[in-house]
Formats: C-alpha cells, sequence, structure tokens
C-alpha cells in the first residue's frame, strides 16, 4: 500500500495512490500573486513570500510529469468586461490600492488575457494540461474542476500554489467536501504573511486531520509510485 508520510496521517487514507486516481492542483502561479507589478507587489506585499514555492512547485512537477500523473493548473480571473466581478471585490481590492480590472504595470489587474493574470514562465502548463479559469478563491466556484476530475476517475488531490490562506486553503476545503482525499504541500505553498501560512497548514491537520494533511515535497516526491 503506497503512501507519504504526512501530518497527521499517511496519505492517501486507503493507500490507493496511483498516478491515474491522483492529481496535482497547482493554484494561481500567476504574476499577479508573485510577480513584479502585479496585484500582490500593488498591494505592497512582500513577494518573497509567495515566491519562495517556485523551485519547490517545479521540482514537484517534473517528477509527476514523469511519471504520468494528471496535472490541473488553476488562474484566478476575471471577464474583461468585469461581469463576474462582484462588486464587493472591487470594492475592497481599489480600498487597498490594487483596484481589480485597475491598469498597473503589468496590465490590468486580474483580467484574463492580461500579462499579470497569466502563469508565470517558469512554471507554465505543458500541452495537454488542464487550466482552470476561477473568477474566486476557491477552483470548484463557477468552474468545470468537479465534472473533470469525476470524469477521469480521479480521487486523490496533491494541492499547492499561493495563497496558502486564501485559494489553496479554500480549494482543499471546498475539494474535502466533495469527498476528494487531499494533500497540500507546504513548501509549495506561500501566503502574504507568514502567520497565516503556518496557521492556514495547522488547520488541516486538526481534528485527525480535518481537511486532509500535510506533507513536504521532498517526502511527496521520494514516496511517488
Ligand atoms: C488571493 C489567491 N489571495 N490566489 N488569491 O486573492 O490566494
Amino acid at each position: 500500500m503506497p503512501a507519504i508520510e504526512s501530518t497527521p496521517y499517511a496519505w492517501p487514507y486507503n493507500g490507493d495512490l496511483r498516478p491515474q486516481n491522483t492529481a496535482l492542483i497547482v493554484i494561481d502561479m500567476q504574476t499577479d500573486f508573485c510577480g513584479k507589478g502585479g496585484y500582490v507587489d500593488a498591494m505592497g506585499y512582500d513577494l518573497s513570500m509567495t515566491q519562495a514555492p517556485i523551485e519547490p512547485i517545479k521540482a514537484v512537477l517534473a517528477a509527476m510529469r514523469a511519471k504520468g500523473y494528471h496535472i490541473i493548473h488553476t488562474r484566478e480571473g476575471h471577464r474583461p468586461d468585469l461581469s463576474d466581478l462582484p462588486a464587493n471585490k472591487r470594492w475592497r481590492s481599489q480600498q487597498i490600492g490594487a483596484g481589480i480590472g485597475d491598469p498597473g504595470p503589468c496590465g490590468k489587474i486580474l483580467i484574463r488575457g492580461e500579462a499579470g493574470w497569466d502563469i508565470i514562465p517558469e512554471l507554465y502548463p505543458e500541452q495537454g494540461e488542464i487550466i482552470i479559469d476561477k473568477p474566486g478563491k476557491g477552483s470548484f466556484c463557477a468552474t468545470d474542476l468537479e465534472m473533470i476530475l469525476r470524469t477521469r476517475g480521479i480521487e486523490n488531490l496533491i494541492i499547492c500554489g499561493i495563497t496558502t490562506d486564501v485559494c489553496v486553503s479554500t480549494t482543499m476545503r471546498e475539494a474535502n467536501d466533495r469527498g476528494f482525499e487531499c494533500v497540500v504541500l507546504s513548501d509549495c505553498c506561500g501566503a502574504t504573511d507568514k502567520g497565516n501560512h503556518d496557521a492556514a497548514l495547522k488547520m488541516v491537520t486538526m481534528q485527525g486531520g480535518v481537511f486532509g494533511a500535510v506533507a513536504d515535497s521532498k517526502t511527496l516526491i521520494a514516496g511517488l509510485v
């Protein structure tokens, strides 16, 4: 029974880890969240924390691609006409000086098709990998992610990306409620606040793994079948 040494239990719970039933989800590794001139930069946060997972994710991507696992990427962003941007989300972003839809050094902030919205070149999807464009924090909200996972027979999700406390955490909770077996990779995530990163990971492990489990990338790679 292959399993990954994780906290608080060896993941996945049933030991059924195979490329056919397991996907890597790389969340929102976009210039807007980790690049100079993007959304997170405009809000004044330290980019080093959202850039820290780039190299570890690169290694996980290489290992999982080589073994034929499903690879899924997400991008947060809105339609250019802002028809899918809730008024309160726009207002909130404007309050902090990074108005979604407003022009910035990387184009309009978090707008589909703009330079800042796209996935960074280092982690760019390969031909045939799924990309989920989502208007919200959770990857299941207003997307076809669940349908794709069910159609492909995917039961296990290895989750990474940015930010740990917002889109990664929301996606993991949504997935867990839908019965998917999740592990989050601690060094393949980053937040705009170290305390929030640590707290978001700790929350996963409560109640015996209420949202799943936590592992690091080296352990995962070593345990992949
Ligand atoms: C945020 C994200 N923080 N990808 N999005 O608004 O975590």
